[in-house]
């Protein structure tokens, strides 16, 4: 097995709706009586060419439709842990949109307890730790981000950070102040998207007016090189996720990928999965994916790994014994 697959990693960018297979889409709407637009499980997959992130993101909104108890969110997230332990993932921090599910009439606490059903033993199953992050979505607003903040109050002990994700462009971060300085008060860890399709202006507001403590994807900070000197002199990760970037054409060949121009100015960058049941493959392909196409050492892949661990939410000590 290669290099990619078989280094211990952590896994910060993922969301867990986007790791639903297409046979689970199917099983799952069986088993909760839910209707599907697609035929068959190949017609499901054909549809997995998007020509933006919002074409993906219309798609992902469908498919979830199929998650309805907490049994559910235990099995979609046991099937990930599962393939996350074949491609040496050692810890994971899991991103969920509490909004997708509630808006559909799922109770949060059905999701959070079928999350949390799963992660509580994943050390002991898969040998990974995990952190879990609820995610705002962004194109729902300030207001409605508030407003599911309070709602989170009950599982707070259950999760360990925010973040912001969904359509980017025309949702800037800084719309999100009130509810990020919440959650740092709160003691919650904070990381937003940023800089996927939205401009660097997007990634200065994440980290000035939000205080995230990294940024998710980033990757059009390359267009601005004193906010990579800023990003590097501050450590601040940045979560790439290579496959996704192609797929949803912020990139237009991993060839081209803009990661050796984030290494070069001395970005902290980690590889990550994002949606790997839609973008064609979990994070050890990722690795393996850009190391063929970037035609890059294995030295390269060890510092993204040994990275990974550092950029976590683990305590130093834990995060010291798995580099
Ligand atoms: C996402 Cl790739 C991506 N970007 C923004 N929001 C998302 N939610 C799920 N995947
Ligand atoms: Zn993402």
């Amino acid at each position: 097995m290669s290099l990619g697959l078989t280094l211990p990693k952590a896994e910060l960018h993922l969301h867990i709706e986007g790791t639903i297979e297409p046979e689970l889409v199917f099983g799952l709407a069986r088993r909760n009586g839910v209707e599907l637009p697609f035929a068959t499980v190949d017609d499901l997959r054909r549809r997995y060419v998007f020509d933006d992130l919002q074409s993906f993101l219309d798609l992902y909104y469908l498919s979830m439709a199929v998650l309805r108890t907490a049994q559910d969110f235990t099995d979609l997230t046991d099937a990930y842990l599962a393939r996350a332990r074949e491609q040496g993932v050692r810890h994971a921090e899991i991103f969920f949109d509490p909004q997708a599910h509630v808006s559909r009439g799922v109770p949060l606490a059905e999701v959070v307890t079928g999350l949390t059903e799963s992660l509580r033993t994943s050390r002991e199953r898969f040998g990974i730790s995990t952190r879990l992050i609820a995610c705002f979505l962004r194109d729902l607003g300030p207001q409605e981000a508030l407003a599911t903040w309070e709602t989170l109050q009950p599982h707070l002990e259950q999760i360990d950070g925010i973040g912001l994700d969904s359509a980017e462009v025309g949702h800037p971060p800084q719309l999100f102040e009130p509810v990020f300085t919440r959650a740092r008060d709160a003691g919650l860890h904070v990381v937003a998207h940023a800089g996927e399709e939205g401009p660097p202006e997007y990634v200065w507001q994440a980290i000035d007016v939000l205080g995230v403590e990294r940024v998710d994807h980033g990757i059009r900070s390359v267009e601005d090189a004193a906010l990579l000197k800023r990003l590097a002199d501050d450590r601040t990760p940045l979560t790439v996720c290579p496959l996704s970037n192609v797929r949803l054409r912020c990139v237009p060949e991993l060839s081209q990928h803009p990661l050796p121009r984030l290494l070069d100015a001395g970005v902290l960058v980690t590889i990550n999965s994002d949606d790997p049941s839609y973008f064609g493959g979990y994070v050890g392909e990722n690795f393996t994916a850009l190391q063929e196409a970037l035609k890059l050492d294995d030295s390269v892949l060890r510092q993204f790994a040994a990275d990974s661990f550092r950029a976590s939410f683990l305590p130093e000590a834990e995060r010291d014994a798995l580099i």
